[in-house]
């Protein structure tokens, strides 16, 4: 296959702009976290019998399919192994796996056959890092086990991008080392060496920026933050407690349908994505609090998805009102903040032909003033949709923001 070049191999992600996020493994049996074994200190010994537990007869690949295409989902990224070591993929270098355990399954090509039915793209989260490995904590001082944690990692890597078959994205995560031991992570971990082996397995493939290396993304963590135009991005949340990516039993600060919402549309406005996570039961099984926030995204989505899917960065302003995404002359004000009468949106340079009320179409009257100012009229007292309403404007061709040469004009009614 001829070289992609990077717009092209970004191209499915820009239009997808949401995907689900999956932390499972065998932590979730604890309920504690993913990160259970180390903040309670469990010896290796002694967590590695919870794969003997791990036999969840209730997981149904095509169930969490199903989720994501509800939620308006067009991609995932499931931990194939996280921090703990353990592999819900068969790896011949590693007896701590989902097929050599209890269950006796491979999950990942289980995720993989469902997603990919579903017309889901999919992904791999991989953790370079292996807590077991005394070398991972010790890298100069136990230099022979640290060596095979990076091996682990090049052979693990290869197995997942050549057993399973056209992977989207490669998630990596844990390429720090301790404070202490600060080196050069792409170094370490052979970077360069093991991503030109993952491009060559999967040349169409998005790869993160957490083996050392910049990549493809960059991923923001717990917050919304965009990259410089031209670079992709996305964002990966958890729904309830950040310390929550795995199974968390009492998660009691799950985030509103609104703050999810807005989070997408902050993401959109700036050209990315947004992953939210989800951390499924021991029994394979989605909470239901997460299952419904899903769902009520995806039904808003069904009826604004044009506004989010695929679209730009808008030069315009939103003042306190929201945030505008673009598709070409098209503008899509995503408003937070329901005026309930007249929006003002600053600064407006192109001529608007038409707007309406996205969801129900419903025209909305308006009037552009001398100094660029956009007023949108006689809003309905209440907002189309309780949590993101959207007004769709059409402009006689990209909408463009005036410039202001002289900061103090609009004191005087003017904007140049
Ligand atoms: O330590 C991990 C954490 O468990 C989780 O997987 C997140 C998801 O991006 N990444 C690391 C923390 O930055």
């Amino acid at each position: 296959m001829a070289d992609l070049s990077y717009e092209e191999r970004m191209k499915w992600f820009h239009e997808a702009r949401f995907g689900l996020f999956i932390h499972w493994g065998l932590y979730s049996v604890l309920g504690r976290g993913e990160w259970v074994m180390f903040n309670e200190r469990i010896p290796k010994a002694h967590y590695a019998r919870l794969a003997d537990q791990f036999n969840p007869r209730r997981f149904d690949a095509d169930a969490w399919a199903a989720l994501a295409v509800e939620a308006g989902m067009k991609y995932a990224v499931l931990t194939t192994r996280h921090h703990d070591g353990f592999c819900l993929f068969d790896s011949e270098v590693s007896d701590f796996t989902a097929p050599k355990g209890a269950a006796r399954r491979d999950f990942v090509a289980e995720y993989v056959q469902a997603f990919r039915r579903a017309g889901l793209k999919v992904g791999f989260y991989y953790s370079l890092l292996d807590w077991r490995f005394p070398g991972y904590w010790a890298p100069d001082k136990e230099k022979a086990s640290a060596e095979a944690m990076v091996e682990q990692a090049h052979a693990q890597v290869r197995e997942l991008m050549t057993n399973y078959g056209k992977i989207d994205v490669l998630w990596y995560d844990g390429g720090w080392l301790p404070r202490e031991v600060r080196k050069d992570v792409a170094k370490f971990w052979r970077a360069q060496e093991l991503n030109r082996a993952v491009r060559e397995y999967q040349p169409h493939i998005l790869i993160n920026n957490r083996s050392g290396l910049e990549e493809d993304l960059d991923t923001p963590e717990q917050h919304v933050t965009a990259s410089r135009a031209g670079r992709g991005w996305e964002s990966c949340m958890t729904i309830g407690d950040s310390c929550g990516w795995g199974f968390i039993r009492n998660n009691p600060n799950l985030k509103t349908l609104t703050q999810l919402l807005q989070n997408l549309v902050i993401a959109a406005a700036g050209e990315g994505n947004y992953l939210l996570n989800v951390g499924p039961q021991p029994d394979g099984t989605v909470r239901k609090e997460e299952q419904t926030r899903l769902r009520d995204m995806g039904r808003w989505l069904q009826a604004n998805g044009e506004a989010i899917y695929g679209s730009q960065r808008c030069a315009l302003h939103g003042g306190m009102v929201g945030l505008w995404t673009r598709k070409r002359n098209l503008g899509y004000l995503h408003i937070f903040r329901w005026p309930g009468y007249d929006a003002a949106i600053p600064l407006v340079k192109t001529r608007v032909r038409r707007a309406w009320v996205l969801a129900t179409g419903e025209e909305v009257r308006f009037r552009q003033e001398h100094n660029g100012r956009l007023i949108l009229e006689a809003l309905p007292a209440y907002p189309p949709d309780s949590d993101v309403s959207v007004l769709k404007v059409e402009f006689e061709g990209e909408p463009e923001a005036l410039k202001e040469k002289d900061r103090a004009a609009w004191l005087a009614g003017k904007a140049r």
